[in-house]
């Protein structure tokens, strides 16, 4: 008699980096830990740019080579809302327009579907996994304290009566100290916003999925993720099961370089060969940060006065800041010219102290070198966790998405990073004595508390992961409810 089909973990993340990556490569532990019981298939959107759309086809040229039973599936491409108000309302809006081709391809799956993995954004397919009888898991790519405000949204909406943004005091989201209102995540900010209606819809999917996937660990983030497992961040109604399995970095790659002797080190990991032990502040502001002509004079200010040894990653602006053409503002060009971008001199003034990098850099090999010391960083989770696999103390300079609030916990919660002052109200301007400050700190004597709990926190990460570690065991308790069809 023939074997029965293997069951298939059917994947649907957002197509940027931080969401693709992170939830791939926690499905792969998975599949590892349970014996490589089920496939994974992955349904690739069409992604709205053309940049996003070579990473997402690099990224599916790598897995189909990884010699996994991953297999890829294409959905229909769909037309992009022309008339998104930000862009997590177009994100959002976007992926939902893909529900019927979801559906389509799970019940039309060749083998059964073990369970439906939703990226944050495609929460609202729940309902889709629930039609089919399938389980659903959503993949929570961004903090355990993003998952406790966006669980307990609906409660704050309803006892906080003004805008946040008036609010005068502090926030209560369990797990967290007391939140003052210009910390919140953008798309929170604004009650009236669309975006912020999709936030709260999207937490309340959360609450119908079966269990929810977060790339965190139990001892990283404790305090938010007891105050979702015992009800505090939604009274009154239990949260589905959270499996904390990460920190879940993609490491592989960049190690696997490093050994091969045939491969030159890239020149930001030569460059860095040649300074000393902890010496170079890292500056790198994931895979869409990028500053206006009036920041990037700040900057090369502080870093000329502080004088610290520094990696810089410069990119240029997009092509298109946020208009139809890059809803996600990721359209880069390649290189961006240094001469344009950078004061008149300044590369010349800081020649062999300091290296200006205009395009991707390998953030995971340079985080991983012994002569950085420090990071500023827009502190993106991917960031945050690769800084801290590495014990590396953050100055987190929020940008977009949620990283207000990743800023609050680096600083005010976990202890891990220095304090950075940006002017919202100017898009995150930072003047040059700010940063100069922090990175001062950070470096130096008064940054040593930060040092020492980056590296406590490194050490939690590494013993999470490892055999019999807390997110070793969150795999297991997953892969088990995924057996038990739960
Ligand atoms: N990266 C590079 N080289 C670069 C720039 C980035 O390798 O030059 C990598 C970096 O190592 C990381 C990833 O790109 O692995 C960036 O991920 P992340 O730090 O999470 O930033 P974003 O790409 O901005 O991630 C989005 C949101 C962020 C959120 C994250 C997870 O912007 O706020 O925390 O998704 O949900």
């Amino acid at each position: 008699m023939a074997a029965p089909p293997t069951p298939t973990l059917v994947l649907l993340p957002e197509w940027g980096a931080g969401h693709l990556m992170s939830m791939l490569e926690s499905c792969k532990r998975l599949l590892l830990r349970g014996g490589r019981a089920f496939s994974i298939t992955l349904l690739v959107m069409r992604p709205p740019t053309a940049q996003a759309t070579s990473q997402v086809e690099e990224h599916v040229r790598r897995e189909a080579a990884s010699g996994l039973d991953i297999r890829f599936h294409r959905l229909p491409a769909v037309d992009p809302p022309a008339d998104a108000a930000g862009v997590e309302d177009f994100i959002a809006r976007y992926i939902q327009l893909h529900a019927p081709h979801v559906r389509d391809a799970v019940a039309g799956m060749p083998c059964p579907v073990a369970a439906l993995v939703l990226d944050l954004f495609a929460a609202p397919m729940v309902d889709v996994a629930r039609g089919l009888g399938v389980p659903s898991y959503v993949f929570m790519s961004s903090t355990g304290a993003m998952l406790a405000l966006m669980l307990h949204l609906p409660v704050l909406h309803r006892v906080v009566t003004v805008g946040f943004d008036e609010l005068d005091g502090e926030l209560h989201v369990p797990g967290l100290p007391p939140v003052p209102p210009e910390c919140l995540p953008c798309p929170v900010v604004d009650k009236k916003s669309p975006n912020y209606t999709w936030f709260l819809r999207l937490g309340g999917s959360f609450m119908d999925a079966t269990g929810i996937i977060a790339n965190t660990a139990d001892g990283l983030e404790p305090g938010p993720l007891a105050a979702v497992a015992d009800g505090r961040a939604v009274p009154g109604r239990p949260a589905p099961p959270v499996y904390p399995v990460g920190p879940v970095l993609s490491l592989g790659s960049s190690a696997s370089k490093k050994d091969s002797s045939s491969e030159p080190p890239h020149q930001c990991v030569a460059w860095l060969d040649a300074q000393p032990p902890a010496s170079v502040v890292f500056l790198c502001f994931g895979s869409m940060g990028w500053f206006e002509p009036a920041q990037v004079v700040e900057i090369t200010a502080a870093l000329e006065r502080c004088g610290h040894r520094f990696l810089w990653v410069l990119r240029g602006p997009p092509s298109s800041k946020s208009g139809a053409g890059a809803p996600d503002g990721s359209e880069h060009p390649t290189d961006a010219s240094l001469e344009e971008l950078l004061p008149e001199g300044f590369l010349r003034r800081t020649e062999g102290k300091g290296l200006v990098w205009p395009t991707w850099a390998p953030q995971k090999e340079i985080l991983a070198h012994p002569a950085v010391g420090g990071f500023v960083t827009h502190g993106g989770w991917n960031s945050v966790l690769e800084s801290l696999w590495h014990g590396i103390p953050m100055a987190p300079w929020p940008l977009y998405a949620e990283q207000h609030l990743n800023a609050f916990e680096l600083v005010a919660d976990m202890g891990v990073a220095v304090p950075l002052k940006v002017d919202r109200k100017r898009d995150n301007f930072v003047e040059a004595t700010e940063l100069e400050r922090a990175v001062r700190c950070l470096m130096g004597e008064e940054g040593r508390k930060a040092r020492e709990k980056a590296a406590e926190m490194r050490d939690v990460c590494r013993k999470a992961v490892e055999n019999g570690g807390s997110s070793d065991a969150a795999l297991q308790r997953l892969s088990e409810a995924l057996h038990d069809g739960a």
